[in-house]
């Protein structure tokens, strides 16, 4: 293959809910680009795009796939992305490379939820859309709810640029109010006739022309200006137009397309190229917010977007070439860690068929293998150029499980195993909670983390288990107590003998810490010599208060004391969780000359802190989530009272672009498994998204709960 010019290159992401056919349209794509001579299908498990085992097994797409077609001259990249919010991982980091959304909605079905998740993303990433309907040939196809459900998503965006002809069962070609022809398709497998518009079909051609040819003039001067002189638009005239509207999102064009039967594809194609972005006409942004045009006579760079480990081949980084020229052997190194590394190999891809080259050109899209430290969001570059991209953000993670493997020996290999797939896909995410001593698999939804689980017993002879995590319960107070306490041991050798007194009281935002209190009815005025204060690892603080008068306790024993109240902190009076927001006031105490020693004081402290704790209307905090929910109206009855069942709180209610919105806060006890409960409430039509907002206190009953099960497990040790 030979190299192709960055003006010559189209990279463009196939975006729409699950089955609304970017896998079958893909698959079109390289056979009318001649990268294949017969087309696969999903059904019969052997397209180009969907080619893992696991992908055949679930008849869908799992992770997105490179594929590029030579069409017109032009190198067409092709990103096949799974539909499917588990997999979201794929698409956003394809985002990152293509300068083309192709959109593809399903006729049988129209916008689905699926389709307003990736038109959000794409506004987000500023990426242009196409959009493709299709499935025309379906049986349940109906061109015109289609449309209708386009317009109460996208508004006056959508323009027309064909209109089909019999859509459903017999559907069989359309009318193209760019061309001003009827393109008939003789069988189905993309055999095309370019015919005169029919009688019958030209009224609405002209008014779907007309209206094509205002609005292309709406987004450039001049065609405004020659619009009203003449009237009319030339098709060029009117390709530039709609493609400037495009550009600024205010546009999105409609082709008719059946993927499985070739139709529509080829012009899909030629339109995307004339009128889309080329990679030159955007810029990348770099970490410290520089931008970096996409041209050839430029440095090196390449932004890796991709890894995977694949057969015969090792490990595999795709890769975009950002500016410059890559060339076979050439040396390019990491300008954040100095990594130097050799591109021994350059591939063009085609989801399995690698097919070697010897340049890419900047914009062009492509693999290599043996880089020795490149992962995802990795820069390389030509070295002495100093230009770091900007990282893909993944969304955050909305299912959440704690993972053992089953055989006690396997753990360290699970772990190995983890993060190895955690590096080819950055939306699985393992931690090792040390709070709860839990191993924490995270990810996009049940299907993503079952993927994982999969690969580990099928790649890794590894079986694990799932089973709910622990939460990370937070312990704080909400009144004043003091406690005093005698730590003395007196047997055999030298003794142990420490005494403290102190106060304790809550940190509450916005109210000033005093040193004024009423114990047991009587005032009492504190006399505070020191104050430190403690910004704790997990969340919230710890002021530490020095009031001692005449001597009652030692300087050099203050640090005892509160290592003793930390100790106490990190492993909390009521159920062992972390406690935080308290100020503690040591105010009093006694010392013996000579058993008094730095054990004796960290013991007392911490007892008097436990009994004061105990004493200081003490609650068990819970982290909650700010929680959005998105639903076709259809559902929004039963999304409301499962929430409600999660003691949700519901902030708000509304609708938008023909979905409706909630949003809640929600305890995170009450999220596990949420992501399963919603798709199988909702046929799977709705998606939310979730995000750590604060700690609040428990109601009294769950609190309860909480106690008797710490008191049983306690029992238990
Ligand atoms: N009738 C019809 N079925 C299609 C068309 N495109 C895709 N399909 C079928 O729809 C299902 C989902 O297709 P697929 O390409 O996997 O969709 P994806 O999830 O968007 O990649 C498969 O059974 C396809 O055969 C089409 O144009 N017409
Ligand atoms: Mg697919």
């Amino acid at each position: 293959m030979k190299a192709y010019s960055t003006n010559n290159i189209r990279n463009v992401v196939l975006l729409g809910s699950t089955k609304s056919g970017k896998t079958t349209l893909s698959e079109a794509m390289l056979y009318e680009g001649k990268v294949i001579e017969r087309r696969g299908s999903v059904e019969a498990k052997n397209t180009v795009s969907d080619n893992t085992e696991i992908e055949q097994m679930n008849q869908r797409s799992i992770y997105s796939t490179p594929l590029y077609a030579e069409f017109m001259d032009t190198k067409f990249n092709i990103i096949d992305t799974p539909g499917a919010d588990d997999f979201i991982g794929g698409a956003v980091s394809a985002f990152k490379v293509c300068d083309t959304g192709v959109l593809l909605i399903n006729a049988q079905q129209g916008v689905e939820v699926g389709t307003e998740i990736f038109a959000r993303y794409a506004r987000q990433y500023d990426i242009p859309l196409i959009v493709g309907i299709n499935q025309l040939d379906s049986e349940k196809a109906s061109w015109e709810n289609t449309l209708e459900s386009m317009k109460e998503a996208f508004g006056k965006q959508p323009v027309l640029i064909q209109f089909p002809v019999n859509p459903g069962p017999s559907f069989d070609g359309f009318i193209d109010v760019l061309k001003m022809k009827y393109y008939h398709f003789k069988d189905d497998n993309g055999t095309r006739e370019d015919l005169e518009i029919p009688e019958q079909y030209k009224d609405e051609a002209e008014e779907l022309r007309s209206a094509l040819i205002e609005r292309a003039a709406e987004y450039d001067d001049t065609l405004m200006e020659k619009f009203f002189e003449a009237g009319v638009l030339t098709e060029d005239e009117i390709r530039k137009g709609i493609g400037i509207g495009c550009r600024a999102g205010e546009v999105l064009p409609v082709f008719c397309l059946s993927a499985r039967k070739d139709i529509g594809v080829k012009r899909l194609m030629e339109f995307t190229i004339r009128t889309a972005s080329s990679p030159a006409d955007r810029k990348a942004r770099t970490k410290d917010g520089k931008e970096v045009e996409c041209k050839q006579d430029a440095p090196t760079t390449l932004f890796i977007y991709k890894t995977a480990v694949e057969q015969h081949l090792g490990e595999v980084a795709y890769f975009k070439v950002m500016s410059g020229e890559l060339t076979e052997g050439q040396d390019l190194e990491n300008p954040e860690t100095g990594d130097k590394e050799r591109i021994s190999t350059i591939y063009a891809v085609a989801g399995k068929k690698k097919e070697k080259v010897t340049d890419l050109f900047a914009g062009d899209i492509g693999c290599t293998v043996k880089l020795r430290a490149a992962k995802t969001n990795v820069t390389l570059s030509q070295p002495g150029t100093d230009i770091v991209y900007e990282h893909i953000k993944f969304p955050a993670s909305k299912f959440r499980t704690a993972v053992k493997a089953k055989e006690q020996k396997d753990e360290e290999k699970m772990s190995e195993a983890l993060s190895k797939i955690s590096a080819e896909d950055p939306t699985i995410i393992v931690e090792y909670s040390k709070e709860l001593k839990q191993t924490i698999l995270k990810g996009q939804g049940e299907q993503h983390i079952n993927i994982v689980k999969w690969r580990l017993k099928n790649e890794n002879k590894i079986e694990i288990e799932l089973f709910p995590p622990k939460i990370s319960y937070r312990e704080t107070i909400t009144k004043v107590a003091t406690a005093n306490y005698r730590h003395k041991k007196q047997s055999g050798g030298a003794g142990q003998f420490g005494e403290v007194h102190l106060l304790i009281c809550p940190i509450v935002e916005g109210v000033e810490a005093t040193n004024r209190f009423k114990i047991d009815g009587k005032e009492v005025v504190l006399n505070v010599k020191n104050k430190e204060s403690f910004d704790l690892e997990w969340g919230g603080k710890l002021e530490f208060y020095n009031c001692i008068v005449g001597g009652a306790i030692d300087a050099r024993f203050m640090p005892a004391i509160l290592k003793g109240i930390m100790d106490k902190m990190s492993e909390g009076p009521l159920t062992g969780s972390l406690a935080r927001d308290i100020r503690v006031y040591v105010y009093d105490g006694k010392m013996h000359p000579v058993d008094s020693n730095e054990i004796s004081f960290v013991l007392a402290a911490r007892n008097a802190f436990k009994e004061a704790f105990r004493n200081a209307g003490p609650k068990i905090m819970e982290p909650i989530y700010n929680v959005e929910v998105l639903t076709p109206s259809d559902y929004m009855g039963a999304c409301m009272s499962d929430l409600q069942n999660r003691r949700a709180l519901i902030e708000g209610m509304g609708s938008d672009k023909g979905f409706e919105v909630i949003k809640a806060r929600v305890p995170l006890a009450e999220l596990y498994k949420y992501s399963t409960t919603l798709s199988s409430l909702t046929s799977g039509s709705a998606t939310f998204t979730m995000e750590f907002a604060d700690y609040q206190p428990v109601p009294a009953d769950v609190q309860e709960k909480l106690l008797k099960a710490y008191m049983e497990e306690d029992r238990d040790e």
